[in-house]
């Protein structure tokens, strides 16, 4: 049976839940999810669970429309939860776990979440937070719907309406918030199915976290519409993954997951001879990773593209040929155009900015009309700030960035934001903060900062005052104290120049 086949009808429900319930209920008895060879939980109860947390949810005051925010780790009662919140109409807002104080502070003034989810080191310590519930991660460990015998059906919803908000940062250094509605995660699932040819015999290693597209809505979403079984890692270690790739035919994960799988010398083509398919996305996946998973495992990796507020974009077919340094053709029903600097429609080969329509398109950035209408074109397309090239066959090729953004390890960091909390600190005159070639992360953080006149600066320093500002990931991990930073006659900085200089911050110079 095709997958779209008789879906019209669950579709109408709106709720990307019903689409969930339907292949759960028919196969009540498969494992969903699966922790160290352990079977934990069926799709069978996964339904019965996530129908009392929904009724839980109710049962303290969060309604249908209202938002939870939600920064804990990977677990079973995190998923529960958010599956729960999709089948009650409760908007769900995942944060990475790596976000400080400072940042979780301006998500939950910018959300007004009904209830916070968030561990201990956080304001979860108290019962409430500025009229925010809080339930803390040991308490979500207990599954507080444990004693709840009422399941909540699933809440008919309209696909415009909203399911999730998941921040992203941007140019500007603030966050905002990408509202995506059920509609969006339906058609992207429905499409992606297809596209990878999903099976009824398929199992999934996820390895991903699951506070962002790529582990929530792509490879979450993919096994539950087949009721696939999840073998459920709480974060990538390649390892752990190597240990259970035998049992997985599906894999996904950003290219440090391949980089760190290939340094592992047991990983071979045995290991792999079973899997289907191994699925990249999320930053540029090196031609010479591509070239070296080949040799080793006789895998062509499947590269494909997606952003925040567009879901799935294109993707490398299934069926091949895979195109190494290629992200693919258009999925169905996405509508693509490659704009030049003057507006004109891009030839083929030559490059321009990538702008996208179709159903995956969110719905604007939470209360932040003014950058959704900038972020858009005057007929409804959205500027991706990706700057593409299309080549004979409709393959995009990514060619660089009209954005000032650097991916680390497949999580964006933008200069912007951490150049502002450098800027802030006692004895800088300002900072330039770029990426530079990293052999685990893709791109490492570096800062240049330049100090006050008559001041001293000191690296460690500006790193521990950084602690309570960004996460992890943001910080750089190279930090270097100058006099001034190059300008142009316009006195705009040279970051170009920077890069330049930079370029071997993380890996040896060619000799
Ligand atoms: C951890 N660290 C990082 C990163 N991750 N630094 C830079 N970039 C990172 N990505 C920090 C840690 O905090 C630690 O800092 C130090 O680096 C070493 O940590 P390590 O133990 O090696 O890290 P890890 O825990 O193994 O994590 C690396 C990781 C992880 C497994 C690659 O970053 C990861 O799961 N990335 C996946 C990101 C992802 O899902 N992106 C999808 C976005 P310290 O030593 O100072 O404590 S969705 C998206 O982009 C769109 C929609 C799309 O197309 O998919
Ligand atoms: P995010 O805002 O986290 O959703 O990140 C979206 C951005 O990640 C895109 O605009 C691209 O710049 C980048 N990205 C996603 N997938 C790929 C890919 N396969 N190759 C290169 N860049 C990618």
């Amino acid at each position: 049976m095709s997958e779209t086949q008789g879906i019209d009808g669950i579709l109408a429900n709106g709720s990307v839940f019903a689409l969930f319930e339907r292949a759960a209920a028919a196969n009540p008895d498969r494992a969903f999810l699966v922790i160290d060879g352990a079977p934990l939980l069926t799709y069978g109860a996964m339904l019965a669970e996530t129908g009392r947390a929904a009724a839980w949810l109710r049962s303290i005051g969060v309604h249908r429309g209202e938002r939870v925010l939600v920064q804990v780790n990977k677990s079973p009662p995190a998923v529960i939860l958010y599956l729960a919140c999709l089948r009650a109409g409760v908007v769900f807002i995942p944060l990475n776990t790596a976000y400080q104080e400072g940042e979780i502070s301006y998500f939950l003034s910018d959300a007004e979440p009904a209830l916070l989810v968030a561990s201990p080191r956080l304001p979860g310590e108290t019962v409430s937070f500025g009229g925010t519930r809080v339930l803390v991660d040991a308490e979500l460990q207990a599954a507080p719907w444990a004693a709840t015998s009422e399941e909540l059906p699933v809440i008919r919803t309209a696909a415009a309406d909203a399911a999730a908000i998941l921040y992203t940062s941007g140019t500007t250094g603030r966050s905002k918030g990408a509202v995506l509605t059920h509609g969006n995660l339906s058609s992207n699932v429905v499409v992606l199915g297809e596209a990878w040819r999903w099976r009824e015999d398929d199992v999934l290693l996820h390895a991903l976290p699951i506070f962002h597209a790529h582990g929530l809505f792509v490879a979450l979403h993919l096994a539950l519409l087949h009721a696939s079984p999840i073998l459920f890692h709480e974060r990538f270690d390649a390892k752990a993954v190597i240990g259970d790739l035998p049992g997985a035919t599906v894999f996904m994960g950003v290219p440090t997951f391949y980089t760190r799988l290939l340094t592992e010398p047991s990983f071979d083509a045995a290991l792999c001879g079973h899997m289907r398919v191994f699925i990249s996305g999320s930053a540029p996946l090196l031609d010479a990773t591509f070239k070296e998973f080949e040799a080793r495992t006789g895998h062509t990796i499947l590269e494909r593209y997606g952003m925040t507020e567009a879901l799935m974009v294109t993707s490398n077919p299934y069926d091949g040929p895979r195109v190494a340094g290629s992200v693919g053709p258009a999925l169905p029903g996405i509508s693509l155009r490659i704009v030049t600097r003057d507006g004109q429609r891009a030839p083929l080969g030559k490059p321009g900015v990538l702008e996208m329509k179709g159903p995956n398109l969110f719905a604007g950035y939470w209360r932040n009309p003014e950058k959704t209408a900038q972020d858009h074109t005057a007929d409804g397309y959205f500027i991706s700030g990706d700057i593409v090239t299309e080549d004979e066959a409709g393959f995009i090729w990514i060619v660089g960035r009209a954005k000032d953004l650097i991916i680390s390890g497949g999580y964006n960091v933008y200069p912007k934001e951490i150049e502002m909390a450098i800027d802030a600190l006692d004895g800088v005159a300002e900072s330039a903060v770029i990426g530079a070639a990293h052999p685990d992360f893709g791109e490492g953080v570096v800062a240049v900062v330049a100090r006050a006149p008559g001041r001293e600066l000191d690296a460690a320093e500006i790193t521990r005052a950084l602690a309570s500002e960004l996460a992890t990931f943001k910080r750089p991990k190279k930090i270097v104290i100058v006099d001034e930073l190059p300008r142009n006659a316009m006195g705009k900085v040279q970051k170009a120049e920077l890069r330049g200089l930079y370029k071997n911050a993380f890996v040896p110079a060619p000799v």
